[in-house]
């Protein structure tokens, strides 16, 4: 930890000179290569993305619950972006955000319900980038619903997908692997890189893991992870909620009471094989054994299930981390990590038991926070972390940008590039917009808007006509709102107008675009 630390300070002096070498040799906007978008030697870049891997399970990101060596690589030999948030904490509506480079009002993807799927003909980053002369690619997690369309090559995984022997979607129809899905999104990811490509052209692959979603089904060889140790507790597992309206006090996301039995593997899952139900049954029957006997209540049972919960989780980021350890030893092997920009993120974040919450969905922090960490050889410093606001609405203009292909007008973000190399614009954001759409549904989290800046949140639930005001700075944890606090009226006041602002910019409509259905 001190010496990742120290080894980030000396590279943050190093990016001071860096910078300026770069700035004589790079001075052309969308052409920080010098090359042609898509031409000989333009970047190839990388992007393994993953479902719900929150940043406080990373160790770059300080994790006080694991180790993530793979990952941390690319925070020592890149960059680390504190401040990276998504627009809708949900999967499919990141996703959509990602590809568009739109918030979700105009992408038209605004939860996960059945009739949100995504419009395909429209302006996609990946159609870009393939008019640009790349390739593209993606394998894993898609969750859509309608066909992938900008691609080359698309294998992915119907709705949500399963941790084990997948069934995926193709052009040619559906095929059916056999093994855990971590590792075989990793092995055809590899085999399109080695033998799929037209390797004449760059490649844009997207690499995206089911894995850490619920319900945490690790892989066989990390399935024993953790058995022996206690995993710490977050402060604020046993919250009661005081200090915050309606939201948070009827939200259907407690460890306590919404994990079933086979989210806490008291019941296997349904679609193993023979040989993985009998590895199964050896990691869990005889804990689940104890736990029968021990006939736990209150407190105890819940800190049971924090263990049961957060060990299976982290044992999914295990693999990973592994399989993220084979992609880059692959582009070594094959000469291509020196021209080959990885990224790494994940849909959203998750409580892992802050709040005595598992799931997402909130504008509190852990959930709106993504982690994003990239590693872009002679170009990035090596090291460096980077606090800027950024979100998942800026990712399409940063692919685009970093291929040497035009950004359009209409997408709403703005590319990293320059934050990457160290170069934060002056006029670079200083607050971001959040909307969250999907209630009534499962976990019953009630609708909201706001804005955060560098120290404060404002959120409306807007159904509900409550509002929330934190001070990041003083309350990190998000424990007691300030709204209404006569200290707080000038800056509640700055935060209102910032709102007012930020939808004007990104053209939110008045009228909620999901109507509430009939009570
Ligand atoms: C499933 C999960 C929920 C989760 C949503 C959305 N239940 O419905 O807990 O919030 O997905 O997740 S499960 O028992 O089926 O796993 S998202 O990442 O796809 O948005
Ligand atoms: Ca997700």
């Amino acid at each position: 930890m001190s010496l990742r630390k120290t080894s980030r300070r000396d590279a943050i002096r190093t990016l001071a000179l860096g910078g300026a070498a770069l700035a004589l040799g790079n001075t052309l906007p969308g052409c920080s290569t010098g090359k042609k978008p898509g031409g000989p030697g333009a970047p190839n870049i990388l992007f393994v993305f993953t479902d719900d891997h929150a940043a406080q399970a990373i160790s770059a990101y300080g994790s006080r619950i694991n180790q993530t060596p793979n990952i941390d690589r690319l925070a020592e030999e890149g960059v680390l972006f504190r401040n990276c948030f998504c627009t809708n904490s949900l999967c499919a509506p990141s996703r959509a955000v990602i590809l568009t480079g739109k918030h979700s009002h105009l992408n038209g993807v605004m939860d996960n319900r059945s009739g949100s799927v995504f419009d395909g003909s429209q302006q996609t980053f990946p159609k870009l980038m393939r008019q640009a002369g790349y390739q593209t690619a993606i394998i894993g997690k898609w969750h859509l619903k309608s066909e992938p369309t900008g691609f080359d090559y698309w294998e992915v995984l119907p709705g949500q997908g399963s941790y084990y022997n997948p069934r995926m979607r193709t052009a040619e129809g559906e095929v059916r692997h056999t093994g855990y899905t971590t590792d075989i999104i990793t092995d055809l990811s590899i085999k399109w890189l080695e033998s799929g490509r037209d390797r004449s052209k760059p490649f844009m692959l997207m690499c995206q893991h089911k894995a850490p979603h619920r319900r945490w089904e690790p892989g066989p060889e990390h399935i024993d992870d953790f058995n022996d140790i206690a995993i710490p507790e977050p402060p604020n597992l046993f919250d009661n909620y005081e200090g915050r309206g309606t939201a948070a006090h009827t939200q259907e996301m407690t460890i306590e009471k919404y994990l079933n039995p086979r989210d806490l593997k008291l019941e296997p899952p349904r679609d193993l094989n023979e040989e993985q139900l009998r590895r199964w049954h050896e990691a869990y029957d005889a804990k689940n054994e104890e736990f029968n006997e021990a006939g736990l209540e209150g407190d105890d049972l819940l800190r049971w299930k924090y263990q049961r919960y957060i060990k299976d989780y982290l044992r999914c980021i295990q693999s990973v981390d592994d399989n993220l350890g084979r992609m880059l030893d692959y582009l070594e092997q094959s000469g291509l990590a020196d021209n080959t920009v990885v990224i790494y993120s994940s849909d959203q974040g998750f409580y892992l038991g802050e709040h005595g919450w598992f799931d997402k969905r909130f504008m509190y922090e852990e959930s709106l926070r993504m982690p994003l960490l990239v590693r872009w050889p002679g170009v990035a410093a090596a090291g460096v972390e980077n606090t800027d606001l950024v979100q998942n609405l800026d990712f399409a203009e940063t692919f685009l940008d970093i291929a040497g292909a035009a950004v359009p007008e209409d997408m709403q973000g703005r590319s990293l590039k320059e934050l990457i190399r160290g170069r934060t614009p002056q006029d670079w954001r200083k607050s971001i917009y959040y909307h969250y759409y999907e209630y009534p549904a499962v976990h019953m989290v009630r609708r909201h808007e706001g804005v955060r800046t560098g120290r404060y949140k404002l959120i409306h639930f807007y159904n509900l006509d409550e509002w929330e005001l934190y001070d990041l700075q003083r309350d990190p944890q998000e424990m007691r709102s300030l709204y209404g606090n006569p200290l707080y009226e000038e800056i509640t006041g700055e935060l209102k107008q910032e709102l007012v602002r930020l939808k004007q910019l990104y053209a939110v409509p008045e009228e909620d675009p999901v109507p509430l259905p009939e009570q």
